[in-house]
């Protein structure tokens, strides 16, 4: 069986576009890979976060990730700081990237040009992180959102790097990015993507948001003054990504859905989508609901430790090894 891993910031809460384009992927895949999901709470405090929020939203993400059906049976759920080997392994990746290759990352880029202030180190390094955290499982495919392709294409260059150097160690990972949903757009400016960090809330949907503020927001979507519905991403992309969202979330092609609503105005297009995501996040509250009251928690991320530090601290003590960490006594 062929190994998947994947990780999601619990920072604030998480959004339809994590759900889109990440999170509701690794639910269809659990049948069929190996699967392993992480809470990524090192990479979390590049920026800081006030430490009770922070310890709040550890718990809502082990929640939300099984209420979005993510089973423990299936797939091996984990917080990252509970396998220490994530760390130390990251520090070694960061012995392996080159100054050049973190200049040229373009969620850093961004930030900088967008003047951001009191940057950290451990954000500037933190791709080497992310490849530390997958590579410590020779994952086969890391299934994610548009925006990280550019990581675990770093990801793939240091474990070429790192095998050439000191012979095969890690398995050489694959982005698989969804074809529809891999990148969710801001409901107020559908040039930049729907974001958790995002400084205003109306164009972000979080998974537990009041239903009727979700549909709100829908309803008050940024769209365009062109009057036909039509699937144009270059110029309409407010509606082109009103129709890709609840084309993911129904089992309707886009053109299906451009079609239907052809002639009825962009009000109705938008009661369809806020129905669609509606149903969706009220089915994902109600099991979110019953877990919070179910106090598994606990006993999950125990079991997924576990589990995850066996593969883990092979793979780490394998590397010490291989690049002479190690007294051989
Ligand atoms: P931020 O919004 O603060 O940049 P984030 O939501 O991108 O954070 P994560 O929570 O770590 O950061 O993302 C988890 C997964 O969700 C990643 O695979 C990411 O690619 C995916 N993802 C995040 N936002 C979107 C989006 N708008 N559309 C599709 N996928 C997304
Ligand atoms: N960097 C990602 C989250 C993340 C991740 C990973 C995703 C951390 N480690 C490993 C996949 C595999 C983000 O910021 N969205």
């Amino acid at each position: 069986m062929k190994r998947m891993l994947s990780g999601i910031k619990p920072t604030g809460q998480l959004t339809l576009g994590n759900y889109i384009g990440a999170l509701r992927n690794f639910v269809k895949y659990q049948d069929e890979y190996e699967m392993y999901v992480f809470i990524a709470n090192l990479h979390c405090i590049t920026e800081y976060q006030d430490p009770e929020d922070l310890s709040r939203n550890l718990t809502d993400a082990v929640a939300l990730y099984m209420a979005c059906g993510l089973d423990p049976n299936k797939s091996t759920i984990f917080l990252q700081t509970d396998v220490p080997a994530h760390a130390e392994l990251g520090y070694i990746m960061a012995c392996n990237t080159y100054l050049g290759e973190l200049n040229r990352m373009t969620q850093f880029k961004d930030k900088t040009a967008n003047g951001e202030k009191n940057m950290t180190a451990g954000l500037y390094t933190y791709p080497c992180l992310m490849a530390a955290d997958i590579l410590l499982y020779n994952a086969d495919y890391v299934p994610v959102g548009e925006d990280q392709k550019q990581h675990v294409e770093l990801t793939r260059d240091l474990a070429q790097r790192f095998n050439n150097k000191y012979g095969d160690t890690f398995v050489v990972p694959e982005p698989l990015i969804a074809k529809v949903g891999g990148r969710v757009m801001s409901l107020s400016d559908p040039h930049k993507k729907m974001s958790k960090s995002e400084e205003t809330n109306k164009g972000c949907i979080y998974l537990l948001d009041d239903i009727k503020a979700a549909r709100k927001k829908i309803m008050g979507a940024v769209t365009d003054s062109v009057g036909i519905i039509q699937l144009d991403k270059e110029n309409q992309p407010g509606l082109y990504n009103l129709i890709e969202i609840a084309s993911s979330l129904s089992e309707r092609s886009m053109e299906d859905i451009a079609e239907e609503f052809k002639d009825q105005g962009y009000g109705k297009l938008k009661g369809y989508v806020a129905d669609v995501v509606c149903a969706e996040l009220e089915k994902i509250q109600n099991r979110y609901n019953e877990i919070i009251v179910s106090h598994q928690l606990e006993a999950v991320m125990k079991d997924g430790a576990e589990k995850a530090s066996v593969i883990a601290n092979k793979t780490l003590d394998d590397v010490k090894k291989k690049i002479g960490l190690e007294i051989k006594y």
